[in-house]
């Protein structure tokens, strides 16, 4: 175990691999190597990108990497998929041309679906970023499907996070959920070949107006990724909000709210984990739950009681 992170730091690829592959199954040896690993990290810069399936997140990401990689940055890229039951090696979906990259040794690819996200995906993608920051990648590019909660919890994780919208989901910008609109520090308008475009871009301005003054205005980037128009300006924009979060002091900021929320879960994650195993010992559950649902007792006293059960208040007597 302890060889398979000097391995990571070394720079041994499947070591990487084989790592995320843990932490995704919940593997016994989990929380020791994530100890093991946590040193290490910190030096990556996390990208987020979330769109809608099919907007053409995994062609953006494509076309990024080249001027990534230009600059001599070494890049890894997660494939977050909740719709999807894979998880593996390779990238979801086989429309995508990063296979050009995979040869690169400086790029690293994994893609992630439910299965053996045992821990939850939001969860296990934070783990794989910590895997490929100690690894050592200076720019971790994390590609989520946008269906749901789970994008918002997964980009949470992210210093940048792009939205990704299509000028053909005409109505797309009126149906976008609250939550993305705030999470957003770029907005990419892709398949700007697509009629509709300028109506996107004006809308989203639109809406960009009518929100409080923050300092920080989102840049409305139109793209069409399949012919690599627009990314220069991305990239642009990119490095400009990373600049800004430096310089204003709130890349630290986030960055220590993004510690207590993970050092709150994890506190969560123990107590429930020990609680349960514990709880499932020692009381005939199904038992009571009939009981509460008969009305012979109540949620809030029997869970004081199970608590009980275990212990759980002796320490604070
Ligand atoms: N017309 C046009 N088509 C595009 C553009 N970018 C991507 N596409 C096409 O859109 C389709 C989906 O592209 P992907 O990059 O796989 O999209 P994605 O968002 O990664 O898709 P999922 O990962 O499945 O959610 C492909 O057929 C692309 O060729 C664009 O700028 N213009
Ligand atoms: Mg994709």
């Amino acid at each position: 175990m302890k060889q398979l992170v000097e391995e990571l730091l070394k720079g041994n690829r499947r070591a990487a691999a084989r790592l995320i592959t843990l932490v995704e199954n919940e593997d016994r040896q989990k929380t020791e190597l994530l100890q093991a690993i946590y040193p290490h990290t910190g030096n990556a810069y996390v990208v987020g990108i979330t769109g809608a399936p099919g907007a053409g997140k995994s062609s953006l990401v494509d076309q990024l990497l080249q001027e990534i990689r230009a600059e001599g940055l070494s890049v890894g890229i997660i494939a977050v998929d909740p719709t999807s039951p894979f998880s593996g090696g390779a990238i979801l979906g086989d429309r995508i041309r990063m296979q050009d990259h995979a040869l690169d040794q400086e790029v690293f690819i994994r893609s992630m679906g439910t299965r053996g996200s045992l821990g939850g995906l939001s969860r296990s993608t934070r783990e794989a970023i910590q895997v490929l920051d100690a690894f050592g990648k200076d720019l971790i590019l994390v590609e989520t499907v946008g269906v749901g909660q789970s994008e918002v919890d997964i980009v949470r994780t992210a210093d940048t996070t792009i939205v990704l919208l299509t000028p053909a989901s005409g109505d797309s910008v009126q149906t976008l959920k609250a939550g993305i609109m705030e999470i957003a520090d770029l907005f990419v308008i892709n398949k700007a070949d697509l009629p509709g475009t300028e109506r996107t871009v004006a809308e989203i301005n639109m809406m960009l107006d009518m929100k409080n003054s923050a300092s920080w205005r989102p840049a409305v980037i139109p793209t069409v990724s399949i012919r690599g128009e627009g990314i220069e300006e991305l990239w642009t924009a990119l490095k400009e909000h990373r600049l800004y979060l430096e310089t204003s002091g709130q890349l630290a900021e986030v960055r220590l709210q993004r510690v207590r929320r993970e050092l709150t879960e994890q506190v969560e994650y123990l107590v429930k984990n020990r609680v349960w195993a514990e709880v499932k010992d020692k009381f005939v559950l199904e038992e009571l739950i009939e009981k509460i649902a008969r009305r012979e007792k109540d949620p809030y006293s029997s869970a004081c009681e199970l608590l009980d059960s275990i212990n759980f208040f002796e320490s604070k007597s």
